[in-house]
């Protein structure tokens, strides 16, 4: 492969992009902004374009600046990392027409599984079970009633262009549903310029369990096990793990097949997603699908010891992945941290500013995802996430004491970041048992800290 792939991120998923790239032989552009000239990734890459101010609108989420960056260089592929513009079909479909090969799934499929009521409806036509509700859009208060009340409350109103968690409502009372469902309908219309909204059953206390996911493109998808990501504060996922101490093998097998059979029947092409809710009954429901790389897809490379962002470049270019399910096998458990330069004993409110000093663990079995540095000042543009802390295990038992050990060792100074919480997390009785779900956050409070 002679390739030349500009990376449209920043951070520690632009590190993660550059290195698979250099294993792979490609070369490879960094686009910056103004609030980034000393950003690792603007050094590890090849070449470096600084693409304007550092407001992301102007910089990692102008599709212009971007392009005209690839033409400069002579980029042929477009990796876009997670978040900014990873999920925008607009920007898949002007690298495809501008001769640049995106590196993820075709326009198509962003545009159509960004619409969750076209998603769920392709999942349950290829059998997958999907969580019980309306079949499309409710179109008045009357049809949200009615639908309300034959799906049993409590129910949620959703919107079909949201995700991940946005311009979402409970509804508890058939009294609240008209007022629930005019509300969630201005939201949605001001948040995603679209006000299309759906009606699902409300599960109270489920576990987010989400599967793994590679295409060829050619009517081939394989699964890589799962992620228990419950661990989530305002639907920011703070620890992840895999497997899931919820799933069973029965479960697992179940789950697999229902992920796979979906992608397939859409002709999935890269790496992607597929979210379930787990409810107390272990009934296990479609939610959303991302047809991106995500934040935490470490933890599946640690336990199935596969690039995953290279198997994504492979695919791309239209090579078969390297993996079949005949060669592929998890072993052990791998539980992921996010360090965020937040204040975990204030709300987890974010606290950009100059890290004085870094100091990140080591030894077997544990690995740090970090664009940090020692006196690297963390622009106060863009998220908090400082590093991925992820360890490997032979069992869940094994990761939680190496995590403990990891966390002792990782010295961050200069800003307040979520190592504190993670260390009180992992001594908490029901994380170490494995008995947590979605709500596991709202009961936890911080001890001060005895460090
Ligand atoms: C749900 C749900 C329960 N029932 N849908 C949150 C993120 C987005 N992917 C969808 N989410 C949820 N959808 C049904 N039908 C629970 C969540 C959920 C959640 C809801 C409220 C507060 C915190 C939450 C954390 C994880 C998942």
């Amino acid at each position: 492969m002679s390739h030349k792939i500009l990376i449209a991120n920043r951070g520690e998923i632009a590190l993660r992009v550059i290195r698979a790239c250099k294993e792979l032989g490609l070369h490879t552009v960094a686009v910056y902004s103004q609030a980034d000239v000393d950003c690792l990734h603007v050094r590890f890459a090849d070449e470096a374009v600084c693409i304007g101010p550092p407001a992301p609108a102007e910089s990692y989420l102008n599709i212009p600046r971007i392009i005209s960056a690839a033409e400069i260089t002579n980029a042929d592929a477009m990796h876009p990392g997670y978040g900014f513009l990873a999920e925008n079909a607009k920007f898949a479909e002007i690298c495809e027409t501008s001769g640049i090969t995106f590196i993820g799934p075709t326009p198509e499929m962003i545009s159509k599984m960004g619409d969750k009521i076209y998603a769920k409806s392709t999942m349950k036509k290829a059998g997958v079970p999907v969580i019980p509700g309306s079949e499309g859009g409710v179109k008045s208060e009357g049809e949200a009633e009615e639908l309300a009340r034959s799906t049993g409350f409590p129910v949620i109103i959703k919107a079909a262009a949201g995700g991940g968690g946005r311009g979402m409502r409970i509804v508890r009372e058939p009294s609240q549903i008209s007022k629930a469902f005019s509300a969630a309908k201005t939201e949605a219309q001001a948040g995603f310029g679209d006000s299309t909204v759906y009606i699902e059953r409300y599960f109270e206390s489920p576990h987010h369990v989400e599967v793994q996911l590679l295409g060829n493109g050619k009517g081939k998808v394989i699964a890589l096990g799962e992620r228990d990501c419950s661990i989530q504060r305002k639907h920011q996922k703070l620890i992840e793990e895999s497997p899931s101490p919820a799933v069973t093998p029965e479960i697992r097998k179940n789950m697999m097949a229902a992920a796979i059979a979906g992608a397939e029947a859409v002709n999935y092409r890269s790496a992607g997603t597929v979210e379930f809710l787990l409810d107390e009954k272990k009934q296990f429901y479609f939610m959303e699908m991302n047809t991106r790389i995500q934040v935490e897809h470490p933890v599946t490379e640690m336990v199935f010891n596969v690039d995953l962002i290279k198997e994504q470049i492979r695919v791309a270019f239209g090579d078969d992945f390297k993996h079949t399910h005949a060669n592929i096998e998890p072993v052990g458990h791998a539980i992921e941290c996010r360090i965020n330069a937040e204040d975990p004993f204030e709300g987890f409110r974010p606290m950009p500013g100059e890290i004085t000093s870094f100091h990140t663990p080591g030894g077997l079995g544990v690995r740090v995802d970090t664009h940090a540095y020692a006196n690297y000042k963390i622009p106060p543009f863009y998220d908090s996430l400082l590093a991925k802390l992820i360890v490997h295990g032979y069992d869940r038992r094994e990761a939680l004491e190496r995590m403990k050990r990891a966390l002792e060792e990782f010295v961050i100074e200069g800003v307040p970041t979520t190592i504190p919480f993670h260390k009180q997390v992992m001594k908490d009785d029901r994380f170490v048992r494995g008995e947590f779900n979605t709500h596991f956050l709202d009961h936890f409070t911080m001890e001060a800290d005895s460090d």
